[in-house]
């Protein structure tokens, strides 16, 4: 069956291994399989449920394209676009947020987690985003979207909402209910500094992550500061559980060279972390700094990336505006 992906990623700067590793990695495989049809979206109206600098947002947008086409999605094979030029996103949003309740809202834990204690003070956009996510995904009839662990949630209030979309007008199959595209194992990125907290771009510490436009020297010593224990590296899977940074590191070196967890474990058990930090620079850098050579000569030809957008925006402009119009005629507008 030929697949339909659609995946967006947020243009808030910092672009880093977690993301790499858990949505963009899989991007790339998907975009390389001729089978599929890829819509990969910069979603800058997410972006600004929290507070954005306009001329870093404007560079932050470009660099994610150009993050994108350096991990090695191929611009002549998909969809590249910027959410906030086609305008049916927001609309289809509004939509959908009439048949949403708010009840699936409040279980959302990522609304938890970013509003923290002060939610009062969070943005309305903050917590009904997931409802535009919904929107984005649905426009294109997306069968599969490839994200990582966190975003799994939103995931299924998506499914609900199509669901209950197309109960509530009777158009059975009208809006599509898509499939996660989830990796089974390093799905979600732990922080070098804390291994029970996600890898994130809003971290304070620039330590806490690799960023894909970090150099070797940077890396290294990203990696050399990066949390362990003190004890030598376990001899089992069981062992990992009760040690997150371990498992975290690990799992990145894991993802990297494709070998499972067990493999990597055989392959350091009772060594010292310095030796296995070495090794795992290594691979880091081998990855990571042909991607970040690559954003910062992207990045200095514009015209190129915004090209590549504007290419997008009319594609996704055809797509997502029939299905908004079919969306309006059921709904009796
Ligand atoms: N740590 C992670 N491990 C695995 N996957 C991750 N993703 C993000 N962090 C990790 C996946 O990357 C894709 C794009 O994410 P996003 O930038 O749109 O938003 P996010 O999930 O909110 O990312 P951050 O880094 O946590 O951003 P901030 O700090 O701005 O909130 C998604 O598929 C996501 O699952």
């Amino acid at each position: 069956m030929n697949k339909k992906i659609f995946s967006g990623v947020q243009p808030t700067g910092n672009l880093h291994l977690g993301n790499y590793l858990g949505a963009i990695k899989n991007f790339v495989e998907l975009n390389n399989d001729d089978k599929n049809d890829c819509v990969f979206c910069v979603v800058d109206l997410h972006a600004i449920t929290v507070k954005q600098d306009p001329k870093e947002l404007r560079d932050n947008i470009r660099e994610t394209v150009a993050t994108f086409i350096a991990c090695g999605i191929n611009p002549e094979k998909s969809i590249i676009f910027k959410q906030s030029t086609v305008s049916a996103h927001s609309e289809a949003a509004w939509l959908l947020s009439c048949v949403a309740r708010m009840g699936w809202l409040n279980r959302m834990t990522q609304f938890k987690e970013k509003a923290g204690k002060d939610k009062e003070k969070a943005s309305i956009g903050l917590y009904s985003y997931p409802i535009l996510m919904a929107a984005d995904i649905l426009l294109y009839d997306a069968t599969h979207v490839p994200v990582g662990e966190d975003q799994k949630q939103h995931l299924e209030l998506c499914r609900d909402i199509a669901q209950k979309f197309n109960n509530d007008y009777a158009v059975d199959d009208f809006l599509k209910v898509p499939e996660p595209l989830i990796q089974k194992e390093f799905s979600r990125i732990m922080s070098l500094k804390d291994g029970t907290k996600k890898m994130s771009k809003s971290d304070l510490s620039d330590l806490s992550r690799v960023n894909l436009t970090d150099d070797k020297d940077l890396i290294i010593n990203k990696i050399k500061k990066a949390k362990t224990d003190p004890l030598p590296l376990p001899n089992s899977l069981n062992e990992l559980n009760a040690r997150p940074e371990a498992k975290n590191l690990l799992g990145i070196y894991s993802s990297l060279t494709n070998f499972t967890l067990e493999q990597s474990i055989n392959e350091f058990s009772g060594k010292n972390f310095s030796e296995f930090k070495e090794k795992l620079s290594q691979v880091l850098v081998e990855k990571i700094d042909k991607i970040s050579n690559e954003i910062k000569k992207l990045n200095t030809d514009k015209k190129y990336l915004d090209q590549i957008l504007l290419d997008g925006q009319k594609k996704a402009n055809d797509i997502s505006s029939y299905k908004l119009k079919k969306m309006h005629e059921i709904i009796g507008f």
